[in-house]
């Protein structure tokens, strides 16, 4: 209490305000929401560590409502996501842990390019979708308090206004329950609360995500003799199905890409260079509000398609050659994939044609099977089956070597797709699919210009044809979200030739 009038006289002489004061060095702060104080042991103030919030407008190391109303909503964390559904996802995560466990995550510092150039920052992945905090370097700690509810503590980067001058706004420990409904918040450098929140229980284990977690433990004192587990397996099934607000992110991502895409074959002509359509993608994903690109895009014109992750992207695109493209973009967190093959001088030629349109009706038919109760592996037995079929009757497969086909069909049908590109990425192809899981549908028929063993006109057709799919109930249609990327050959061949 004698600490508090200490800090209400001093707010009195500097003439500020209830509504914020911070004084970072000290590990004291005050505000509307938490009007806690903590740790305050120094006597003086200098006008270096203090910011004045009400002149200021209260900006933190992401768009909030506040600051970006163009962009969110009120009490939107991220596009389309409430603090409540953010709440939820915590208690869900809770769930298989017995009353009084801790569960930690931690996020690491932004990587850097050179000396003091960091790269552009993404935050972890599970970090965000359990907080939806996007600044670097952070600590969560859960701990549970019953079989509904749980107590959430966020440790974050003090704010710092010699710092923020130069790199931009931080949330700071202050401001944390404000913007993210996180029950408490803290200054990364208050270890000793730290230490005392993950020493709290008495069976001395930590749920974690343990591999960013060694350089942290080491630093802090009295936490050796704790077991810590890796949860990373129970962190991913809390993402393996998407909520509504989700799948309406995947969607607005795949609309982004897919227009985007279309953009691209407006575009394109013989002569241009692989990097020149790599880029106007990314111009055009960007224009649309997308943060980035999904991973580094395949643009592959003619045989550079047969390398499967060809990401060099800097050769001449030649009249006559097809262009196998595979970008996608993030928005607000969430990826989209999307693979099409189209002409570069916008006219199939007759072998493109039909191998196309093999391609085509194995992605179509393998769409139809994205329903609850199939699996990655039965959707893909079904496009192997499928693909071996066309590849006969295209006089491509001969022998009755059960593995040919690999040769032209190399790899799997998909993958689940969401926060991340191969997303939740320690679950089998074998889980049985449930409404609301998202997974990709990619086949493709891949024939080298050397392949000696295969008809002249086929050779250097490289062919994938890549689609985001939500997998719907039994008797209901999968919802394709990368409906706006034309696949049909006479879509492609009307956008290329208006
Ligand atoms: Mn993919």
């Amino acid at each position: 209490m004698k600490n508090l009038i200490k800090i209400n006289s001093c707010k009195r002489i500097l003439n500020i305000s209830n509504r914020g004061i911070f004084i970072n060095n000290n590990n004291v702060f005050l505000n509307n929401n938490n009007n806690k104080v903590s740790n305050i042991n120094k006597r003086y103030f200098t006008n270096s560590n203090i910011i004045l919030n009400n002149v200021k407008p209260l900006a933190i190391g992401q768009p909030t409502h506040e600051t970006h109303p163009h962009l969110l909503e009120k009490d939107e964390v991220t596009k389309g996501i409430k603090k409540e559904e953010f709440k939820e996802r915590r208690n869900k995560l809770l769930k298989p842990f017995a009353i009084g466990s801790i569960v930690v995550l931690f996020t690491p510092p932004e990587p850097m390019m050179s000396y003091d150039i960091p790269w552009d920052f993404r935050q972890n992945t599970n970090f965000n979708y359990f907080t939806g905090f996007n600044e670097p370097e952070a600590v969560l700690v859960l701990e549970k308090t019953s079989d509904v509810d749980h107590i959430s503590y966020m440790f974050v980067r003090e704010r710092q206004e010699e710092k923020e001058k130069w790199d931009g706004p931080r949330c700071g420990g202050e401001n944390v329950n404000r913007f993210f409904g996180i029950d408490y918040g803290y200054n990364l450098n208050e270890t000793q609360t730290l230490l005392k929140l993950l020493t709290r229980n008495p069976e001395k284990k930590l749920y974690c995500n343990i591999v960013e977690w060694n350089q942290l433990f080491s630093k802090l004192q009295g936490i050796s003799e704790f077991q810590t587990f890796n949860i990373e397996k129970i962190l991913q099934q809390c993402r393996l199905i998407k909520s509504n607000s989700e799948v309406k992110q995947m969607l607005n991502s795949g609309e982004i890409a897919g227009e985007s895409f279309s953009e691209v074959m407006k575009y394109i002509k013989p002569g241009m260079n692989e990097y020149e359509i790599s880029a106007y993608f990314e111009w055009n994903v960007k224009k649309r509000g997308a943060k980035r690109m999904s991973y580094p895009p395949v643009v592959a014109g003619g045989n550079n398609a047969n390398t499967l992750h060809y990401i060099a992207n800097n050769q001449i695109l030649k009249d006559g050659d097809l262009l196998l493209m595979d970008a996608g973009c993030e928005h607000w967190g969430y990826t989209s994939d999307i693979t099409r093959t189209f002409p570069v001088n916008g006219r199939f030629t007759e072998a493109q044609r039909k191998v196309y349109e093999a391609v085509l009706d194995v992605n179509k038919k393998c769409i139809e099977m994205c329903v609850a109760g199939e699996s990655i592996n039965s959707i893909h037995d079904l496009s192997i089956q499928l693909t071996k079929e066309h590849l006969k009757n295209l006089g491509i497969l001969h022998d009755n070597n059960p593995n040919t086909y690999s040769l032209y069909y190399p790899h799997s049908i998909g993958h689940y797709l969401g926060m991340d590109t191969h997303d939740t990425i320690d679950f089998s192809y074998g889980v049985t699919l449930e409404p609301g899981m998202i997974i990709t549908i990619e086949p493709g028929i891949y024939i080298s210009k050397y392949d000696q063993n295969v008809p002249e006109e086929y050779r250097g057709i490289n062919i994938r044809v890549e689609d985001d799919v939500v997998v719907s109930q039994k008797n209901e249609s999968p919802l394709v979200l990368t409906y706006r990327a034309p696949k049909e050959i006479k879509d492609i061949e009307n956008i290329m030739n208006k």
